[in-house]
């Protein structure tokens, strides 16, 4: 018997890679709206935090200030931009490793959510060919972003489980962040420096399935 019954994905990073695409459309947007070229060490900055919350830490990084009408031009601009980016991503986009997991984990009985902060989220499970493999995708629309634990909090209680019933995999050092605080079980994805997650794995191919297995049984 399993004792974790939900594995909650976040997308970018964990699913498929759009670090690149939103990068670029910020990069054009204060370009074109500021004249400056952003560093590129603050595209870690934004990663796995929300489209409003990413705008402003770039705009307090070069001591700009917008008003709320102006914010939401640019969020808006950003956005169009992004998903002209994202438009032509399919299943040849998947992050290696990541569907047969999902679907080892489904076999296993395991529920799987979508736990992202982009509201772009949808259409992307959509491109990708994966919508049918989640049972829940947590809208993160109105609820506090990543650092904050709401967002795999809501998924949680969908389903009206436990923390200790839940593991949640994230590329991001606010997610891992957030997972943490949900009291989950965190696996870190990728090359960033997430020792504060449970289990930290640069990719999928390095998570076997005897692991996930002991993962999951407890
Ligand atoms: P959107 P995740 C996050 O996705 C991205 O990592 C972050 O860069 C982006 O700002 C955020 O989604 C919001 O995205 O503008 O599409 O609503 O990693 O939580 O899946
Ligand atoms: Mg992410």
């Amino acid at each position: 018997m399993n004792r974790i019954k939900l594995a909650i994905f976040d997308l970018d990073g964990v699913i498929t890679s759009t670090t690149n695409e939103h990068f670029i459309a910020w990069s054009e947007l204060f370009k074109k709206n500021f004249g400056i070229d952003l560093s590129p060490e603050l595209e870690v900055r934004t990663r796995g935090v929300s489209r409003r919350d990413s705008l402003n830490v770039l705009l307090d990084h070069y001591d700009l200030a917008v008003d709320e009408k102006k914010l939401k031009a640019l969020m808006e601009e950003k956005n169009e931009h992004y998903r002209s980016l994202i438009e032509t991503f399919d299943a040849s986009d998947l992050m290696e490793g990541a569907l047969p997991l999902i679907e080892y984990l489904r076999e296993q009985g395991v529920l799987i959510a979508l736990g992202s902060a982009s509201r772009n989220a949808p259409m992307l499970l959509k491109n990708l060919g994966i919508e049918a493999f989640f049972d829940f995708v947590v809208d993160p629309a109105g609820k506090k972003g990543k650092p904050e634990p709401d967002i795999f909090l809501s998924a949680m209680r969908h389903f009206e489980l436990e923390a200790s019933e839940c593991i949640a995999f994230e590329d991001a050092v606010a997610g891992v962040e957030a997972i943490n605080r949900a009291g989950m079980f965190s696996i870190g994805v990728g090359d960033e420096d997430l020792s504060h997650a449970d289990l930290h794995i640069k990719t999928f191919k390095a998570l076997s399935l005897r692991k996930i297995k002991g993962i999951i049984q407890g």
